[in-house]
């Protein structure tokens, strides 16, 4: 029976590996390092049947590192550039630098749509596949959207790094393919009062935009 397992197993892994050597196409030499080691892992399965190993562990180990940017421009001077990157199922950790802003804090979102055909208002409402209202971005209730404020300086450059739970790159509720909006006011994060708050934060008018895409890893 433990063989019988053992059997099945060593052909899982043989099953797997086009999938295995497709992934060797990667210039990343962690990939490679890691195939390498997986190479060792099958010989092992085709010698000892009745070894008992954790077969599947290879396969989860080529790591999925996932990264997205973002140009974002509008009609004003207002301009930057995010970068987002994401290992595996972990937070996406963004990378924000953006100029030409008044200082003080401006709200920052990921919008529902990559659309710009109508400038940034074209790219809809806050990303929400939750359907809640708006919030904080450490709030339980909040738009998976909503990444709260940047904060520019005297300069108008608003730099910042922001790791979130509720962007992810894959799956089903990926945000590749939608935009990210710089706005010309104070995110009141949900609590103003307005009556936009619970929609918008009251962040006022849309400065720059641009849609979330893969780039090289
Ligand atoms: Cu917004
Ligand atoms: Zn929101």
């Amino acid at each position: 029976m433990q063989t019988a397992s053992a059997v099945m197993a060593a052909q899982t892994v043989i099953a797997s590996s086009p999938t295995l050597f497709s992934q060797l196409k990667y210039p990343n030499p962690r990939s490679i390092t890691h195939s390498s080691f997986h190479g060792v892992s099958l010989k092992l399965a085709l010698k000892s049947q009745s070894m008992s190993f954790a077969a599947p562990k290879p396969l989860t180990v080529i790591a999925a590192t996932k990264k997205a940017v973002a140009v974002l421009k509008g009609t004003s001077s207002v301009e930057g550039v995010v970068t987002l990157s994401q290992e595996d199922d972990g937070p996406t950790t963004v990378n924000v630098r953006i100029t030409g802003l008044t200082p003080g804090p401006h709200g920052f979102h990921l919008h529902e749509y990559g659309d710009t055909t109508n400038g940034c208002i074209s790219t809809g409402a806050h990303f929400n596949p939750k359907q809640l209202t708006h919030g904080a971005p450490e709030d339980e209730i909040r738009h998976a959207g909503d990444l709260g404020n940047i904060i520019a300086n005297a300069d108008g450059v608003a730099e910042a790094t922001i790791v979130d739970n509720q962007i992810p790159l894959t799956g089903p509720n990926a945000i590749i393919g939608r935009a990210l909006v710089v706005h010309e006011l104070e995110d009141d994060l949900g609590k103003g009062g307005h009556e936009l708050s619970l929609s918008t934060g009251n962040a006022g008018g849309r400065l720059a935009c641009g849609v979330v895409g893969l780039t090289p890893v």
